[in-house]
């Protein structure tokens, strides 16, 4: 692999096998670098060993697939929790010898990183194969019947999910199936969750999503000083790290980025909503901010929808767990018109001058809910561009022409 460094321009490298895009522009120079990313980005290895550790001391490891799932149930019962939401195009082809080819990518990656036993030949995903079961939901029909398919490998446990989620028996539909589901992981764990315990990981959990709302707060600014190439990357290791590496990653960030002075050039402010990016994917980000737009926010489950709201520390647990997750809004709900109010308050918040839609090939839903979204927008007169993509690098050159172009209207 060679690299080819060349000032003011956009060159974009990729190796045979590996996704990498390497993007040199002298507005880089200008970026600051944060040593807590690097701290972050290290942290892989640690958090392996951490969970082999953690095995080895007869702690049960549970794997998840999506925002629906409680953690705090989890990390009540005594069990570690560990994301599995494939971002990575290596394992893609190895799922297509099982699964239809015209199905997300999302999807196939996670299917083939556990099917190709612990990921042998493919960097960083080990983890995949230590987990001693995996919590899935009903949410999208790609997702449900691949769920069917892991459970010859991995033991999977499906909450069922009501998916209207404003119809007056939908949450006591959702706070039977959050019952069922602790009982299910006091069998895994051989631990009785308890009033105390839950509230304990409700008022962590909590914690970490002010932390983040902090951190989101600093983007606020007219130049933030952190790209939003920079907040994927940490947003893709919340529910991969524990919630105390977590946590300590995102202090340092925060501590990092205040002390920081703000650009003075102002780049034309971007929101991505869409489609979650799994860790290994910033494909798009990186286009974008190489192309002079700066993203100050996402509303996706790798970003805002993952900790906007919080539980409600002073009701029952379990109910107010039950009323904080239903209202995730994601797009296998219906109707789901909690997305656009959203979108909307998010432009508004963070003085969004353009939107990129972003959708991964064949997730219907998302790329559906693009009509309405795209209507809301230009009723208040901002501009959208929509972005289909896979984990491939096929389609790179001609999205950065398309980025280049909107970048240009907008600025
Ligand atoms: S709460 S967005 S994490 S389901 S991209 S697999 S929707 S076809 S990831 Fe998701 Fe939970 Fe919803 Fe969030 Fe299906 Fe679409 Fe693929 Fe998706």
């Amino acid at each position: 692999m060679s690299f080819v460094i060349a000032e003011n321009q956009s060159y974009f490298a990729v190796t045979g096998k590996d996704y990498n895009i390497l993007i040199t522009n002298i507005n880089l120079e200008k970026m600051q670098q944060f040593t807590s990313l690097d701290y972050i980005k290290n942290s892989y290895n640690a958090r392996i060993s951490q969970i082999a550790e953690e095995r080895k001391m007869g702690k049960k490891i549970v794997g998840t697939f999506c925002l629906f799932v409680p953690d705090e149930i989890i990390l009540a019962a005594g069990a570690d929790r560990i994301i599995l939401c494939g971002g990575k195009n290596d394992t893609v082809s190895i799922a297509e010898q099982y699964l239809p080819r015209n199905i997300c990518p999302l999807v196939k990656s996670s299917f083939g990183s556990i099917v190709n036993n612990g990921c042998s030949g493919v960097k960083s995903c080990s983890h995949f194969g230590m987990v001693d079961m995996v919590v899935a939901e009903n949410t999208c029909d790609s997702k449900k019947k691949m769920y069917e398919l892991l459970g010859d490998y991995v033991p999977t446990y499906v909450i069922d999910l009501p998916q209207r989620p404003d119809s007056p028996e939908a949450l006591k539909y959702f706070l039977v199936e959050l019952d069922k589901f602790k009982i299910a992981m006091e069998h895994l764990t051989g631990n009785k969750i308890t009033v105390e315990q839950l509230k304990k990981e409700i008022k962590s959990l909590n914690e970490t999503r002010q932390l983040i709302h902090r951190l989101y707060d600093l983007r606020k600014m007219d130049s933030p000083s952190i790209t939003g190439v920079d907040v994927l990357k940490l947003m893709q290791k919340q529910y991969f790290l524990s919630t105390e590496e977590f946590k300590k990653s995102i202090r340092m960030l925060i501590g990092e980025v205040e002390q920081v002075k703000a650009e003075d050039a102002h780049k034309p402010r971007i929101m991505i909503t869409g489609c979650p990016m799994s860790g290994g994917n910033t494909k798009v980000p990186e286009i974008i901010e190489s192309k002079g737009g700066i993203i100050v926010a996402e509303e996706s489950c790798t970003g805002t929808r993952s900790f906007w709201d919080l539980v409600d520390e002073n009701k029952d647990p379990m109910i107010a767990l039950a009323e904080r997750y239903i209202k995730i809004p994601c797009s296998c709900m219906s109707p789901n018109d909690r997305r656009i109010d959203n979108i909307l308050e998010l432009a508004r918040e963070f003085k969004i001058d353009g939107v990129v839609y972003y959708t991964l090939q064949f997730c219907h839903g998302y790329n559906i809910e693009k009509y309405k979204v795209h209507q809301a927008l230009k009723n208040v007169g901002i501009p959208m561009l929509a972005i289909e993509t896979d984990y491939g690098d096929s389609d790179v050159e001609q999205i950065g022409l398309r980025i280049d172009a909107f970048m240009e209207m907008l600025s």
